[in-house]
């Protein structure tokens, strides 16, 4: 009875500390450096970060996931164009993850990536720089003040900060699309950012930064795009705004095939959380990602109390004789305000 009181009063510190954090106003956008494997979704977030205020895109930087690295940063540079952004950098990666092989997702995402609609051709050209390397240069560049958004596998994260482990302490957060702590959208246990690269998402969860958020697919699962919100995109009309209702109807049909309620907003909600953390709650947790289980491959394993049991051998049997503690790695979002989030995404979609 000691033990859940003592967990329920942690829970709460934890849960409201959080929130002293994340309320703090902020005076003007902070620099951005989003990594992608576009993407339906994927397209949406960039849009969403690009049309907000509260953000300064630096770059993107592009990971094979979806699609292949190629398909990805000819993407990239579409979205970029399509929204008369060439200032932003975009920067080619990875070509594969770090130790399997890649698994593409047409099968959800449409034959391009970009649910079978043709942009066209985009006026920007990418940077010639490794995308790891330009996280790497950035990060030193504007030291403490840039926040990586990974919404894609974590490959180029995780090659970025094995090359140059000093940049850990030099970003200023990370919030991450990946993992779940209530089952996968891939199998059971995995979501498919972490599925995808489960040895890089391992570096990255260990590496020490400042501040790492995690929205996973549970909570884009609770993000859901209706056809409500797909009328409102619908009403206004401009090259992103009419790109991103197609886009919308795209995954609604879809949805719709599968017998899913909406469109679920993996990475856009975690553009959402970058862009306004209130909309989130979290909870300090530790998090493993398992490399090797039977069934398990790609989990994100949270440890919702930070402790572990200590067992200690006595003669034939192991005795449990108190509890350590484990040192949290990451803010895992347990909720979002997601009505609040479609009317942010909506009406800046909307705007453009
Ligand atoms: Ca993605």
């Amino acid at each position: 009875m000691r033990r859940s009181l003592g967990f329920v009063a942690t829970f709460f510190v934890l849960v409201s500390s959080c929130f002293a954090q994340t309320n703090v106003p902020s005076t003007r956008a902070r620099q951005v450096i989003i990594d992608t494997d576009p993407g339906t979704d994927d397209a949406m977030a960039i849009l969403l970060a690009l049309n907000s205020p509260e953000l300064k895109v630096e770059a993107l930087t592009v990971v094979p996931g979806n699609v292949t690295a190629a398909q990805g940063l000819e993407n990239a540079l579409k979205i970029v164009s399509l929204a008369g952004r060439c200032d932003v950098l975009v920067a080619a990666g990875a070509q594969h993850p770090l130790n399997q092989k890649l698994i593409t997702a047409e099968f959800w995402h449409g034959k391009n990536g970009l649910a079978n609609i043709e942009l066209p051709a985009s006026k920007c050209k990418a940077d010639a720089r490794f995308g790891p390397d330009l996280i790497i240069e950035m990060v030193h560049k504007y030291p403490h003040e840039i926040t990586l958004i990974p919404i894609g596998p974590l490959t180029n994260i995780a090659l970025a900060v094995s090359k140059d482990p000093s940049i850990a302490s030099l970003v200023r957060e990370v919030v991450i699309m990946g993992g779940s702590i209530s089952g996968g959208n891939v199998d059971a246990a995995a979501e498919a950012n972490i599925y995808n690269d489960p040895e890089a998402a391992s570096i990255v969860f260990n590496a020490g930064w400042p501040s790492l958020t995690m929205v996973g697919s549970d909570i884009g699962e609770r993000t859901l795009l209706t056809r409500r919100q797909l009328e409102q995109l619908q009403e206004a009309h401009g090259p992103q705004s009419d790109f991103v209702a197609l886009i919308a109807k795209y995954l609604l049909d879809l949805s719709d095939r599968f017998g899913f309620p909406g469109a679920a907003m993996y990475d856009p909600v975690a553009v959402g959380v970058a862009v306004d953390p209130s909309i989130a709650t979290t909870q300090n947790m530790r998090v493993d990602v398992e490399t090797r289980g039977e069934f398990t491959r790609g989990e994100t394993v949270a440890n919702r109390h930070n402790t572990v049991e200590r067992n200690v051998l006595h003669g034939d049997r192991y005795i449990i004789e108190g509890l350590d503690r484990v040192q949290p790695n990451a803010k895992v979002c347990v909720d979002v305000k997601a009505d609040r989030f479609l009317e942010m995404f909506v009406s800046r979609i909307k705007g453009k």
